[in-house]
């Protein structure tokens, strides 16, 4: 690496990139100055209100299999919006922001490509909780090197929607079963896991990575103040859906954010 290249990447030490290879996720504390995070938030809330017109965002806190009737009568909310990088310059440009692309780089290299990214929203007194899982249980992407930013733009604690994740967990993928009492592809629903779970206090505008093994969870919001939370995930170009076999193109939906050939 040239000088000028070393001068220009301000990513991780080697010891924090040992501790995230240790560890299964790093604490990167707040990223996002607090007039970034105003900006951030108005788009978020103009963007839930124009989703909850047009029916354009799903309620993870109900299963998709369940009847309509039981849709109207969901309890909490756990409220995502896909991709909002194709709803709004402002998160758009969140994707090339270059201290977290530093970061990134240093987990996984050089050459950055969005898998996509997500608005996670739990609203005051009724914010739905998330159950354990690993997130490459569900996407089954190879190779299984994928890495999330986990952002929020409100302060998160355990009362609000924490998260909570399990040191070294990402070296091994368990089955995803669906579990019969709560409908979620994975609770562990064991004690002595949630006993051995880190839990993440963030400022707003601070942030979190994981790796896409690594099992997590947040719990409900029980509080009077909102939880929003947006995640963008990465992957690296040459990436594949063991599903379908195929090659998660560059595109629109898809970009490259950092590119050093
Ligand atoms: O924001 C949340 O509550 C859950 C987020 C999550 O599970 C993820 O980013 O993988």
């Amino acid at each position: 690496m040239s000088a000028a290249q070393s001068e220009a990447h301000r990513g991780l030490t080697i010891e924090a990139v040992g501790a995230f290879q240790d560890q299964g996720f790093l604490v990167a504390g707040k990223l996002l100055e607090d007039d970034h995070v105003e900006v951030l938030r108005a788009e978020y809330d103009r963007l839930f209100e124009t989703a909850r017109e047009s029916g354009r965002y799903r309620n993870l806190s109900i299963d998709d299999t369940e009847d309509k009737n039981r849709k109207n009568r969901a309890r909490t909310q756990m409220l995502q919006i896909m991709q909002m990088c194709e709803r709004s310059i402002e998160f758009r440009r969140l994707l090339y922001h270059e201290p977290i692309l530093d970061i990134v780089e240093s987990l996984l290299g050089p050459n950055i490509q969005l898998f996509h990214d997500q608005a996670l929203y739990k609203p005051p007194r009724q914010g739905g909780p998330v159950f354990w899982h690993q997130d490459n249980g569900y996407w089954q992407c190879s190779p299984a090197n994928l890495v999330s930013c986990w952002l929020t733009l409100d302060d998160v604690d355990v009362s609000n929607g924490a998260m909570h994740l399990i040191p070294g967990s990402h070296r091994h993928l368990v089955s995803h079963e669906r579990s019969a009492e709560t409908s979620a592809l994975l609770d562990l629903g064991d004690q002595a896991a949630t006993q051995k779970a880190t839990v993440v206090d963030l400022p707003a505008g601070g942030a979190m990575f994981h790796h896409c093994q690594t099992m997590h969870h947040t719990p409900e919001n029980v509080t009077d103040r909102p939880r929003r939370a947006f995640a963008i995930h990465y992957m690296t170009p040459g990436t594949k859906s063991i599903r379908t076999g195929d090659y998660l193109d560059v595109s629109f939906s898809r970009p490259m954010l950092r590119m050093r050939v």
